[in-house]
């Protein structure tokens, strides 16, 4: 497996290696950025643009082992969002992060990013992701609907993005101040919208149900804004678990809850998507630093 990978797909700064518990990896260090892609769940774990911090954020706890999910970077939510409401010993956020996705091409691109392409299929989904790791880093989940369904279906998705932060308590987050979410934190309540940029004061997680606008990650500590633009989304999360949450999960460090912030670039709750046989939806972020 790992021969071929490097047979068929390693480029001039794309490798792949088995990394952390034996995962494949692809690596990517060029003039632009570094990141890392684990195949298990198509998940990006790192993107550290030249002359900056890393951008993600990744648990010294997280779990790499095989059909359990990675703490941190760009885990890939679908089919449901969250626990499946059908089916409570279904693992959370569905399966596409669990499983194995193929490499499908890989390419050097003239603004000297690198571009992947991977694969895999969750019944009666055909899934592709993109991903460009470069100045920029962009990402789309590909979602089909198999013609030979034979009915509409529907789904969620997320991008459920970890970004690193200097402290959660001095960060803030613009862009979603005209936006009613539901706050899981209080029963699911509906929010009316806030007008005010979001500050953390405690366990925060807030699913905005109807918004199409990038949002500014302002973060002085750092001295950057991280900027997550979208197409393809009408919702967007934001999560912290803050101090207990974070003791109750064992691959999150007890300490580790005021460098990280989630903003994901989602279709959840009534914002899920249905397809007709053959249909398609894309799900973009793009994430960009500016100093
Ligand atoms: O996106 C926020 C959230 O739904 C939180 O409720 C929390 O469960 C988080 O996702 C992490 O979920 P996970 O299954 O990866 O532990």
């Amino acid at each position: 497996m790992l021969s071929e990978l490097k047979r068929l797909f390693a480029i001039p700064g794309l490798a792949f290696e088995q990394g952390d518990g034996g995962l494949l990896r692809a690596v990517v260090n060029t003039p632009a950025c570094h990141g890392e892609l684990v195949l298990q769940g198509a998940h990006v774990t790192s993107w550290v643009p030249a002359g900056q911090q890393p951008v993600l954020w990744l648990s010294q706890k997280s779990n790499f082992d095989k059909g359990r999910p990675i703490r941190g970077g760009v885990p890939i939510c679908f089919p449901w969002f969250g626990p499946n409401a059908k089916d409570s010993s279904a693992p959370a956020h569905g399966s596409a992060r669990l499983v194995e996705w193929q490499v499908v091409s890989t390419l050097s691109k003239e603004d000297g990013a690198i571009a992947m392409g991977l694969a895999t299929s969750i019944d009666p989904f055909v899934l592709n992701f993109d991903v460009e790791f470069g100045r920029v880093l962009r990402m789309t989940l590909r979602t089909e609907l198999s013609k030979d369904a034979t009915s509409p279906q529907s789904f969620e998705d997320a991008l459920h993005t970890y970004f690193a932060v200097s402290d959660i308590r001095t960060i803030s987050i613009a862009g979603l101040e005209t936006v009613a979410y539901i706050d899981k934190v209080d029963q699911a309540a509906l929010r009316p919208a806030s007008g005010i940029p979001i500050q953390f004061a405690g366990e925060t997680d807030r699913v905005y149900v109807d918004t199409r606008a990038d949002c500014l990650l302002m973060d002085d500590g750092m001295k950057r804004v991280i900027r997550v633009s979208k197409s393809g989304s009408v919702s967007t999360v934001v999560w912290n678990p803050w101090i207990d949450k974070s003791k109750r999960m064992a691959d999150f460090g007890d300490d580790e809850w005021p460098a990280m912030v989630c903003i994901e670039t989602a279709n959840v709750a009534a914002g899920r998507i249905e397809l007709s046989p053959g249909e398609s939806h894309a799900t973009t972020a793009i994430l960009s630093v500016e100093a």
